[in-house]
């Protein structure tokens, strides 16, 4: 047994008596109430299930088990998993025995690579990202046990089993279709004496002399590993799971959300957008040119990518992540500095508009910057290294869920008539 599950068996049944006790004292206790106006706008601002891996403050952004996010920006991918599942940092021994569970899953069968091949030259890569994980459904441990017939207690077991096998190979499947996506060559082998984030930079075999890409990658994978419960893909993840479908199915469903261009794919349109600015003006532009590119775009009815957010009315800490980290690294690059510069406009540009409830950046507006500038310039593919990294807290999220016997999902919808009449 790893260190990890041996955690959460300890706790696990201290966690699941605390939430019956909660319930039978205050299960009527209402939190939350909905308007009509909600019922028409997403479900926006509506409390209705619960997320203990991390939280959203509108004012403060991500907060991970109780940690800022910018508190805990120096910690590992590996980590990260870690705290989303148990609420602590893992000790080197936790941690390294995590490491070694996850090299002995590296392996990605070849009928994945074989169907991969049979797509279209020009697919998107999160199509064969997201159809690479659907395919190893096959390897499914939840779904043979549960073929064999387990008992609900130990579903959250094989769900971490599953996850585990999962996160061990995603970097891997997601670097060999970087490689065979883009003609680079023939597949390189992981390398088990590598970190998570390593093995991906090794993989992809962009050239690293300085070891800032690997240190970039590790605070990538850090940065998008959960956003609450509520955001389309973790939302997706968790509907999908309650029918106990198996990770790889709803792994695979919350990413194909996550593959929309106002979620996860807003980090390639919004290197697209730079980089068209950056073509528009020869160079980086000035503050006034800046604006009134701003402006056009939005006065032909398009919105501005990596700005505004449902839940956040603050610049996301993700943002601030990487901004501090381009500011330490990268000087003198006009890609970076375009992204530095739309940060001094646009927020006052979308607060005159008028229409943006959150007039600021999130995590979205500056990640591919830095990617670009580290060599990493297919920005169509930038949604598959947000997606390698969120699929850890969509696995942790789930772990928790089948732990608590939490049921499958189905709110109630009502007619348009329903209301009228009921108002
Ligand atoms: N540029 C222009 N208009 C924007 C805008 C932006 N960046 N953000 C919001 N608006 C507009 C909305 O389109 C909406 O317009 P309409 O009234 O005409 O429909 C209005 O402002 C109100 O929207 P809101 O309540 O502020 O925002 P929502 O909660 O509906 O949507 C989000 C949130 C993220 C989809 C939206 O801000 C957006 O489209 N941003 C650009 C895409 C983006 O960066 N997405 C990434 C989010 C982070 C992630 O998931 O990765």
């Amino acid at each position: 047994m790893t260190l990890l599950k041996q955690e959460l068996t300890n706790q696990i049944p201290k966690v699941r008596e605390d939430i019956k006790n909660l319930i039978h004292e205050n299960g009527e206790s209402q939190i939350s109430t909905v308007s009509v106006a909600q019922a028409y706008s997403g479900l926006r601002g509506i409390k209705a299930f619960v997320c203990d891996t991390s939280s959203v403050s509108p004012e403060k952004g991500l907060i991970i088990r109780g940690n800022p996010l910018l508190e805990i920006t120096h910690i590992l991918p590996e980590e990260v998993f870690f705290l989303l599942l148990t609420g602590r940092l893992p000790n080197s021994e936790e941690l390294t025995d995590l490491q070694k569970e996850y090299s002995k899953h590296f392996k990605i069968p070849d009928y994945v690579w074989s169907l991969l091949e049979t797509l279209p030259g020009d697919s998107h890569p999160m199509t064969m990202f997201n159809l690479g994980i659907l395919a190893m459904q096959h390897e499914s441990v939840f779904r043979k046990k549960y073929d064999e017939g387990m008992a609900k207690s130990e579903y959250w077991e094989h769900i971490l089993e599953d996850g585990i096998r999962l996160l061990a190979k995603l970097p891997i499947l997601g670097a060999g279709i970087y490689r065979m996506r883009f003609g680079k060559g023939d597949r390189i082998d992981p390398d088990p004496n590598l970190d998570w984030s390593g093995n991906f930079v090794h993989l992809i075999d962009i050239p690293d002399p300085s070891g800032d890409f690997h240190k970039l990658m590790q605070l990538y994978f850090m940065l998008h590993c959960d956003h609450e419960g509520g955001n389309v893909s973790a939302f997706a993840a968790h509907t999908v799971a309650s029918a106990l479908s198996d990770p790889y199915y709803a792994v695979s469903a919350g990413l194909n959300g996550l593959a929309g261009p106002l979620h996860g794919l807003a980090n390639q349109e919004c290197l697209k957008f730079v980089l068209k600015i950056h073509d528009h003006f020869s160079g980086a532009p000035t503050s006034e040119e800046l604006r009134g590119f701003c402006w056009d775009r939005l006065n032909s009815g398009r919105v501005i990518p990596g700005y505004g957010h449902a839940v956040l009315r603050c610049p996301d800490p993700r943002f601030t992540a990487f901004i501090n980290f381009g500011k330490k690294h990268i000087h003198g690059d006009d890609i970076f500095d375009i992204v530095t510069g739309l940060f001094d406009i646009v927020p006052e540009v979308l607060t005159e508009q008028g229409k943006a409830k959150n007039p600021w950046p999130n995590v979205d507006a500056a990640s591919g910057s830095l990617l670009y500038y580290y060599g990493l310039k297919q920005f169509n593919y930038y949604t598959v290294l947000f997606s390698i990294s969120r699929a850890m807290g969509m696995i942790a999220q789930m772990v928790w869920e089948r732990a608590l016997g939490i049921p499958i999902t189905r709110p109630k919808s009502v007619t348009t008539e329903w209301i009228k009449k009921t108002i």
